[in-house]
């Protein structure tokens, strides 16, 4: 297997984080924002949808969308839960990672870190997705106050989606994380796990 990877991204360290974990072995591709390789994987017709990550099978099938590649690597393995309930409750929390926390989260980090994005990041649009931001947080909190795990008794593949984004939204996001120490000792859960790789390894 490739995969065609953004190392900068979440998006595509949720799938290498899934990869490690489950210790599958996998080319990785370096794509980084604005460069010329992504450029050229875009022309080579490698990124389907236009976007890393893309997952490249041994027989040629593209895989892309981080999520939908972490439901194919995830298939029959401990990081899907057993019954039916337990995965779509998982499916409950990737979905609203998608639509609802990756579109503030990510998006205020990117805007403070990629040079492209920097003329977008207004004082009134910062101060929106911060709060923004806060108040999505402030969901994964109320459920991991209580529970070791965004689902059931166990890691899912829930738990590696939204940790892509959620364990920089401080340093990268500029988040007030002292707000849900429920995620904090989760965060440190995840980094804990065996096969466990940072972002930038
Ligand atoms: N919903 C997609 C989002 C993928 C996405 O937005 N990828 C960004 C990096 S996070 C990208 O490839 N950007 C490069 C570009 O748009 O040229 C997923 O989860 O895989």
């Amino acid at each position: 297997m490739k995969l065609w990877s953004m190392p900068s991204s979440g998006n595509s360290y949720k799938v290498r984080l899934a990869l490690a974990l489950l210790d599958r072995d996998c080319e990785i591709v370096d794509v980084e924002e604005s460069s010329a390789e992504l450029a050229a994987a875009k022309a080579a017709g490698r990124l389907p949808f236009g976007k890393a990550p893309v997952l490249e099978l041994d027989d040629g099938r593209l895989l892309p969308e981080s999520n939908a590649i972490l439901c194919w690597l995830g298939e029959g393995t401990r990081l899907v839960p057993d019954d039916a309930f337990g995965r779509a409750a998982m499916l409950g929390w990737m979905f609203w990672e998608q639509n609802q926390h990756e579109g503030v989260i990510a998006v205020r980090a990117a805007l403070r870190s990629y040079p492209s994005r920097r003329h977008l990041a207004t004082p009134e649009r910062m101060a929106e997705l911060l709060e923004r931001g806060h108040a999505l947080l402030q969901v994964m909190e109320e459920r991991l106050a209580g529970h070791d795990w965004l689902v059931g008794d166990g890691v899912s593949l829930a738990d590696l989606c939204l940790y892509g984004y959620t364990h920089t939204a401080g340093s990268r996001g500029g988040f007030d994380m002292a707000r849900f120490p429920g995620i904090g000792r989760w965060i440190d859960r995840i980094a804990a796990l065996p096969g466990h790789k940072g972002i930038a390894e």
